[in-house]
């Protein structure tokens, strides 16, 4: 007898800057959300599919929880939040260098009336004292809607096969809903202008201004099929800011950019001709239009 196919989904939640995209990341065994060491990196619900022989995960990788500062923080919330709904396990994940706090506590909070089944992952064991791990397990055992702790490394791989076990329990027999070869619903210009965000927020490190946006102008593939035009353009909020990103005689601008292209290169197989803009828009994070406008609807 054939063993069935099972699938369903699976979303990832918790504060800023626990792991949540790069666990996906580890989990798919490719860069589909990009990661920083800043809070609030990922800004859009970022999907990525684990396909095996047997069966098909969908994970949701959502924005960190927080208290929103602008209209974009509220649109990062109401997407975090949407991701719980309709799918077969929330994994709530934790940082153990940072233990829980209270925002990790507002979530769990929150998360007693979701409706699907929560699986605690306690990550950034590597590092973390035996101490700081068993801290916040113990807190954890106390919440009557958790059904499985589990400490990981996602940077290391450590564990992940076994949640992924764990996750298969919540399973049932399904459709594959994407082809083998899907590992994101993302198209590539989405992905390209992550790239670039990523690589600022990167090279800029503790200068980076925080309000940074970026917009894919335009892609276009030459005749021949072996180069891609890009044209990009990275918002900010203030001249100051506008400086900072394009470094001294624009230094800083040009390596965010060769980055930034040695990275869609591989992503989309052809050499890559990037130009890059960097534009002021002030306040652009409370503008409806221009959030719009970078894919924040
Ligand atoms: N030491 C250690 N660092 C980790 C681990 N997982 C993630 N990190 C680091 O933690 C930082 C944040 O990782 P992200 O994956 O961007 O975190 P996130 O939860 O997606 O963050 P937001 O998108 O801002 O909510 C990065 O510098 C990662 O390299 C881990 O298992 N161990
Ligand atoms: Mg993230």
């Amino acid at each position: 007898m054939q063993n069935k196919f099972i699938s369903g989904f699976v979303s990832i939640i918790g504060s800023p800057n626990v792991g949540k995209s790069t666990l996906l990341n580890r989990i798919v065994g490719q860069k589909v959300s990009i990661v920083s060491e800043r809070a609030q990196t990922t800004r859009n619900r970022v999907m990525g599919v684990y396909t095996k022989k047997d069966c098909q995960v969908v994970f949701l990788d959502t924005p960190g929880v927080t208290v929103p500062k602008n209209k974009l923080g509220e649109y990062m919330l109401k997407i975090a939040y949407e991701s719980l709904n309709e799918v077969e396990a929330i994994l709530f994940m934790t940082d153990a260098h940072n233990g829980l706090r209270e925002k990790d506590e507002a979530l769990l909070d929150k998360l007693r009336n979701a409706k699907a089944p929560i699986i605690a992952v306690i990550n950034k064991t590597d590092g973390a004292t035996l101490d700081q791990v068993e801290t916040i397990r113990e807190r954890l055992e106390k919440e009557e809607n958790i059904e499985h702790i589990i400490k990981i490394s996602a940077k290391e791989g450590t564990n992940v096969e076994k949640l992924l076990d764990i996750i298969r329990t919540y399973l049932e027999e399904g459709p594959q809903y994407f082809p083998d070869d899907m590992v994101t619903d993302q198209p590539e210009r989405v992905i390209c202008s992550e790239l670039i965000r990523e690589k600022a927020l990167m090279l800029l490190r503790e200068e980076v201004p925080h309000g940074m946006g970026v917009g894919i102008d335009k892609m276009s593939l030459r005749e021949e099929g072996d180069l891609y035009d890009v044209w990009a353009t990275i918002y900010c909020e203030r001249d100051s800011h506008k400086g900072i990103i394009i470094g001294k005689k624009g230094s800083m601008l040009k390596r965010i950019g060769s980055e930034a292209r040695c990275d869609m290169e591989w992503l989309l197989g052809t050499r890559v001709n990037l130009q890059l803009y960097v534009k002021v828009k002030s306040d652009w994070r409370n503008s409806v239009s221009v959030m719009r406008e970078l894919g924040y609807e």
